[in-house]
C-alpha cells in the first residue's frame, strides 16, 4: 500500500460518514503522559468531531500526575480521545488516545485489543512517562513510533540522542512534530503506517 499519497487525504472534519471508497479499517493507540498532546493530536488530525472524556482535575491526581510543565492545564483525560481519519481513500484509522500514567494502565487491556500500532507521544520535560509507556509497549509486542511533541519551552535534545536516552533501536522511527497542526499530526500516523508496511515486508521475507 502507498501511504506517501498524503494529496489525497480529505479535508478536517467535512463530514461524519465513512467515505465509500474505504475498505480497511485499522485501530491506533496513541499514548503518553499528561499534557503531552494526546487530546490535541486526535482532535486535529480528526475527520469526526473527536470524542474525549476531559474532565476537571481531581484529587486523584494532585501529587500523582507531574504537573510540570502543564500547571495551567486544569483537565485531563480519564479515560480516552477518539477520533477517526481516513489515511488514504482506501484505509480509514480509528484513532484511541489513552493516558500513559500508571494508574490509568488497567484500561489498557482492552484499548489494545485489536490494536495496529501505537505512537508514543514524548514531552522532553517528562521522559519518564515514555519509559514506561515504551517498556509496556516492548512487553505487549505493540509496534510502535515516537513522536517528540515539541513544546515551545521545552529543551530540544537531537534525535539520536534522545534515542539513546530512550533506549530506543534504530529501527524505531522517532519524529519531531506539533501536534497542534493538523499536517504534522498526519505525518505522525504516516510514518507509523509506513513502518507497520515495513515490518509487515520484513515479516513476509522470513
Ligand atoms: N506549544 C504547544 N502546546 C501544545 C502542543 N500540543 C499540545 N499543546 C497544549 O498542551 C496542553 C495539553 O495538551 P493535551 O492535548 O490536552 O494533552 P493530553 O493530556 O496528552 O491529552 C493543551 O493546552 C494544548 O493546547 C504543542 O505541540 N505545542
Ligand atoms: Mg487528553
Amino acid at each position: 500500500m502507498d501511504f506517501n499519497g498524503s494529496d489525497t487525504i480529505p479535508g478536517p472534519r467535512t463530514e461524519d460518514h465513512l467515505p465509500h471508497t474505504a475498505q480497511a479499517a485499522a485501530k491506533i493507540v496513541i499514548v503518553g503522559g499528561f499534557g503531552v498532546g494526546k487530546t490535541t493530536m486526535v482532535g486535529s488530525v480528526s475527520e469526526i468531531r473527536p470524542l474525549t472524556t476531559e474532565e476537571t482535575m481531581t484529587q486523584a491526581g494532585i501529587g500523582v500526575d507531574d504537573n510540570y510543565g502543564s500547571e495551567s492545564k486544569t483537565a485531563t483525560t480519564v479515560a480516552m480521545d477518539f477520533g477517526r481519519i481516513s489515511i488514504t481513500d482506501q484505509l480509514v484509522l480509528y484513532l484511541f488516545g489513552t493516558p500513559g500514567q500508571q494508574r490509568f494502565w488497567f484500561l489498557w487491556n482492552g484499548l489494545f485489543e485489536g490494536a495496529l500500532g501505537a505512537v508514543v507521544l514524548v514531552d522532553t520535560r517528562r521522559l519518564e512517562v515514555s519509559f514506561d509507556v515504551i517498556g509496556r509497549l516492548e512487553e505487549r509486542g505493540v509496534p510502535f513510533v515516537v513522536a517528540v511533541n515539541s513544546f515551545p519551552d521545552a529543551p530540544r535534545y537531537p534525535i539520536p540522542q534522545l534515542r539513546t536516552a530512550l533506549d530506543l533501536t534504530e529501527d524505531i522511527p522517532m519524529v519531531e512534530c506539533d501536534v497542534r497542526r493538523r499536517a504534522s499530526s498526519r505525518d505522525v500516523l504516516l510514518t507509523l503506517m509506513r513502518f507497520l508496511h515495513s515490518l509487515t515486508m520484513t515479516g513476509s521475507r522470513t
